[in-house]
């Protein structure tokens, strides 16, 4: 065969074996295979030197456009598969940035925790302080001090949990959960002299079967005065501004007789039912009006079992659950919701 037919095959062949290259190593494969040292085009062209004189321009001129196509073949060849290589990793690797992603649940604040926060916040806007403390307690703090004295019905163990023996120890020494919070008030009176502005939000523990209204464990905030000149006056026009605060400036109140050992006088304080203003409704159950808490002049027998001087000072206290409230804000019907941390019930809140 002719040299120049045989460059002409080679070229053929090779163009060809690089369009079909997929990968980087074969197209490197196939320009080792013709332009490589030992490849065939080299070796072709060694062969020059056989032909005749007036031959070997000719031939050299062709071998040289070779050696461009082939050279010029591979370096095109090497893009496109460059470039197809990065459509499939882009194809492969692509992030849609337009799907929605994987949302983090928040927690929440609890119900019943919102109605003490804001509870809370409108007794410390008026200068009360938080006072917290053990929810095991002694009898004498629990009942004994605050003139709940030996056979009132809360102290019998069918009612309270005792943790020891005792409950009708003359010395008091029964330890116990709480059946309230005024312990704390106690302490507080202990602990320092008026002027006093406290309240005290906690867990009480009394002997209830559960139900849809009752639960062995539930909320309170009580709290007091202690000052100078305290009367009856500073109780009802700081508790209805609390409602004011709590229900809006219209709330109506109405303050009952009623009775507390540990106060003298006793009072209920009711608000008039904000959906029927006092006709009777299901919210209220025909009552018209709506029970909030209760308060009273602090009994001067508990003052003075705190150190407390009656003829310089004198308080008032109240004290209220906050179940009944939240359960009327938020409508929740059965008590027992609250505390069984159903995710799907306190997402409602
Ligand atoms: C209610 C009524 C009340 C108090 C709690 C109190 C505390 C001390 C002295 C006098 Cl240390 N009183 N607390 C007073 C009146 C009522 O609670 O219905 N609670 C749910």
């Amino acid at each position: 065969m002719h040299m120049k037919e045989q460059l002409a095959k080679i070229r053929e062949e090779a163009l060809e074996a690089i369009r079909n290259t997929d990968v980087d190593s074969a197209l490197d494969a196939v320009r080792v295979k013709y332009l490589g040292k030992k490849g065939e085009l080299t070796a072709l062209l060694k062969q020059t030197g056989k032909l005749p004189a007036e031959e070997r321009p000719v031939v050299g001129q062709m071998a040289n456009e070779v050696r461009t196509a082939l050279t010029d073949a591979i370096a095109t060849q090497k893009k496109t598969l460059a470039a197809s290589a990065m459509e499939m990793r882009l194809a492969a690797e692509t992030v849609d940035v337009t799907i929605p992603g994987d949302r983090t649940e928040l927690g929440h604040i609890h119900p019943l925790t919102k109605v003490v926060d804001e509870i809370t916040d409108v007794f410390t806007g008026m200068g009360f302080e938080v006072a917290d403390g053990p929810e095991i307690e002694l009898a004498a703090y629990n009942f004994t001090r605050l003139n709940t004295e030996e056979g009132h019905p809360g102290r019998e163990w069918t009612d309270t949990f005792y943790i020891t023996e005792g409950h009708d120890d003359p010395k008091n020494d029964a330890v116990l959960l709480r059946s309230q919070t005024s312990p704390m008030q106690i302490r507080v009176m202990e602990q320092k002299q008026p002027p006093i502005r406290m309240i005290a939000p906690g867990r009480v523990f009394r002997k209830d079967e559960a139900d849809a209204t009752h639960s062995p464990m539930f909320h309170q905030i009580e709290g007091m005065v202690v000052d100078k000149g305290i009367t009856m006056a500073d109780l009802k026009g700081t508790l209805n501004e609390v409602v004011k605060a709590l229900y809006g400036p219209d709330a109506v109140t109405r303050f009952r007789p009623h009775h507390f050992p540990f106060t003298e006088p006793s009072c209920e304080v009711d608000m008039q039912c904000f959906e029927c203003k006092g006709k009777g409704c299901s919210v209220c159950k025909g009552e018209g009006w709506i029970e909030l808490l209760g308060a009273g002049m602090i009994h001067p027998k508990v003052l003075e079992g705190c150190g407390i001087d009656t003829d310089v000072y004198s308080g008032w206290a109240f004290g209220m659950g906050v179940e009944r409230l939240a359960m009327r804000r938020y409508g929740i019907k059965d008590l027992r919701l609250v505390f069984e941390n159903d995710v799907r019930f306190l997402k409602q809140f």
